[in-house]
């Protein structure tokens, strides 16, 4: 007994000594950023003035009077993103136009002046309170620009805004996030010291996640369509940058920096609508589900989290068409990953890292990741195989790497079995705290994840295979320069019926017979809806609501110059970009071909970055005969249209005209010394 006790001994010292502990790679994240990461996603909420005036960016000197929801409910928000199973909620406190959702002492356009509750109001307050309630953490936007604040771009500005903050971040308990807004399109530069901001944010709150284009906490993934880079390194290189204007380039902002300074993740931001704010002009634009699944797997799948904007609408509530879509998106995904497959395999590795409790093969499919497998050091190539006693049908594959010891993978494939070899079905890059791909479908016995190469041997939490259902595809309505539309499915299956008196098609509804012609040069209403009728589902309906048509009308200025009719073609696709030596302003003069009541005008920008020359400042002019112009039907700039390069729709008093002048006079981007555009229309609906 005694003898076999020291053996045992003996064996225990041998086996710890030998036993290596995993070393950490490179920058790691804090434990409030392992716990941010795996929130992976929450609600974003627009909230103020623009609700009720159709603005993206108030210009401050808005009435606070306008902001009046008659029914707010704090908790039908926090509801709704419990439902959509999101982990929190992060509000606009105060946006670039400085209302403030709370009575600050340091302001006075704040919900205290608005007509909400006679000025007795505070929404941070009970957003907070719904939150707490929900199980949902809570988070602030504040944007440091601000146009209503009187000491705004004087030297006591950074003080002011030291004090706004430290108000917000000790009188609402825990905050997880704070999010910095770097857009500032103002004349007036403020410098801002963003090291006293971030003082004020870690001693009242020492675990929130500072989001900005640079961290500390997370970061701007570099567009504001919610999309990761498909490499998406969690480390950035933040030496020399600044929040705003002075971030890192774009390609590091979706991919991270391999090898970078510091851990700053990123964080996916996009609307469910075409704006971050509210309007009821957007209520038949919310996102359908397909998109919305794209953009999950384009971020939560890519290492990054996402944060979805829902507008509050002007009652106060989350407008039933989001709260729909966020419920439809909710049950695909619950669909989509319900039955984990792997955990029916029989599960091994090439190489496991020996004499540690730590590390099993066996943590790969226990469903929790923070417990994980690895290899020896120095092993940086392995295979971990899945084993199948009955072919398993699969279409999703979910890999999680154990970040608190830092991200180490850089490329990795996979392979099934088939027909007795093995056959490759991926090949990628990075995984960090979450990667998922979606495959088609595929059945086998064997399947095999390589990790062909990691920065250290790699540590890896979750290996997970799901057969998600098929999705009928949401149809896509196009029109063509002349008025004519067409309807497409990207899938061939579904029977397409339309509607163009603006009610939701049905089954009853006309049938849409591929390839064929709706004739629309004047416009109208199209809406789609493509059905399955073996399983009797139906798809969203979408919209498209279409004005006149560009049949007749010709560029006359700048004259001679074949690419600008591409601004007027009917497809946002293609592009005129104004010659590169020139200098603003720029501009576009078209004959309509007919005289019409214009109302307003359209400008769709490229969304593509590498052709530029997106138009901030414009002016827009209306002529009877081409001669006589007067003075513009509109001037002004396209607020937020750098970031989210989305069309903009521009209203005036109705006036009959044949030509149409738009003036570019200002880039949206610094430098710019060109104007584009994707396509000019006009209102006359
Ligand atoms: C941008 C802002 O300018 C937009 O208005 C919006 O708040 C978006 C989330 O961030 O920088
Ligand atoms: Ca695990």
């Amino acid at each position: 007994m005694k003898k076999t006790n020291l053996v045992l001994a003996g064996l225990l010292t041998c086996s710890m000594a030998m036993a290596q502990k995993i070393q950490p790679y490179g920058a790691l994240p804090s434990k409030a950023q392992v716990a941010w990461n795996d929130m992976e996603y929450y609600m974003f909420i627009h909230f103020g003035p623009n609700t009720f005036t159709n603005k993206e960016w108030g210009h401050g000197d808005e009435d606070p009077k306008v902001f009046n929801p008659t029914r707010l409910d704090a908790r039908q928000w926090a509801r709704t993103a419990k439902l959509a199973g999101m982990k929190g909620i992060v509000i606009t406190a105060k946006h670039h136009d400085g209302f403030c959702l709370w009575p600050s002492k340091y302001s006075t356009h704040t919900v205290r002046e608005s007509a909400w509750k006679n000025g007795k109001g505070d929404v941070l307050a009970e957003l907070s309170a719904a939150c707490k309630e929900y199980g949902l953490k809570f988070g602030v936007y504040l944007s440091p620009w601000d146009r209503n604040h009187p000491e705004y771009g004087t030297a006591n500005y950074n003080q002011v805004f030291a004090n706004t903050l430290n108000e917000v971040l000790s009188s609402y308990g825990p905050v997880f996030e704070q999010w910095f807004d770097g857009a500032n399109g103002g004349n007036v530069k403020q410098p801002y010291d963003w090291d006293l901001f971030h003082k004020v944010v870690y001693k009242n709150q020492p675990n929130a996640v500072i989001f900005s284009d640079v961290g500390p906490g997370c970061r701007w993934v570099g567009n504001e369509n919610g999309i990761a880079g498909t490499t998406n390194w969690s480390t950035l290189n933040v030496k020399g940058f600044s929040p705003g204007l002075g971030g890192p380039p774009t390609k590091s902002l979706n991919e991270g920096n391999e090898e970078g300074e510091k851990w700053v993740p990123a964080e996916c931001d996009v609307s469910i609508r075409p704006g971050w704010f509210y309007s009821p002009e957007t209520d038949d634009k919310v996102k359908s589900v397909n998109t919305l699944l794209d953009i999950y797997y384009g971020s939560v799948g890519r290492n990054g989290n996402l944060i979805l904007n829902v507008p509050i609408d002007r009652e106060g509530l989350i407008h039933p068409n989001d709260s729909t879509r966020l419920m439809e998106l909710r049950k695909v995904l619950d669909a989509s990953f319900k039955n984990n497959l792997a955990k029916k395999a029989v599960v091994t590795a090439t190489d496991t890292r020996k004499n540690t409790a730590e590390v099993k093969v066996a943590h790969l499919t226990d469903g929790n990741n923070s417990t994980y497998w690895a290899t020896a050091n120095n092993v940086t190539k392995t295979t971990i195989k899945l084993s199948f006693p009955k072919p398993v049908t699969f279409n999703r594959l979910v890999l999680q790497e154990y970040i608190a010891l830092g991200q180490r993978v850089e490329a990795f494939s996979v392979d099934i079995l088939e027909n007795g070899k093995r056959k490759e079905i991926a090949r990628e890059t990075t995984i960090g705290h979450k990667r998922i791909l979606r495959l088609p479908d595929y059945t086998t016995t064997e399947v095999y994840i390589n990790i062909t190469d990691a920065k250290a041997c790699p540590v890896i939490s979750e290996v997970q295979l799901y057969e998600a259902p098929g999705m009928l595809a949401t149809p896509e309505i196009h029109r063509s320069k002349d008025g004519q539309v067409t309807i497409t499915a990207a899938s061939a299956d579904p029977e397409i019926h339309y509607t163009t008196d603006g009610t939701t098609p049905a089954l009853n509804a006309p049938l849409y017979v591929p390839k064929t012609q709706i004739s629309l040069p004047g416009g109208g209403v199209v809406k789609a809806r493509a059905f399955l009728r073996k399983t009797n589902a139906a798809s969203p309906e979408v919209t498209a609501d279409f004005d006149v048509a560009p049949a007749k009308w010709q560029v006359t200025a700048p004259a001679g110059n074949a690419d600008a009719a591409k601004a007027i073609d009917g497809n946002t696709t293609t592009v005129w970009v104004s010659e590169k030596i020139a200098q603003y302003p720029h501009q576009l003069e078209v004959d309509l071909g007919e005289t019409l009541t214009l109302k307003g005008f359209t400008y769709t920008p490229t969304t593509n970055d590498h052709i530029g020359g997106v138009i901030y400042g414009y002016a827009f002019y209306t002529s009877a005969d081409g001669k006589n112009w007067g003075q513009p039907a509109a001037t002004g700039s396209f607020a937020n249209i750098k970031n989210n390069p989305v069309p903009q729709k521009v209203s005036f008093a109705p006036v009959a005209a044949r030509f149409v002048r738009l003036v570019a006079l200002t880039p949206a981007t610094e430098k710019e010394s060109r104007a584009s555009i994707a396509e000019l229309s006009v209102i006359t609906r």
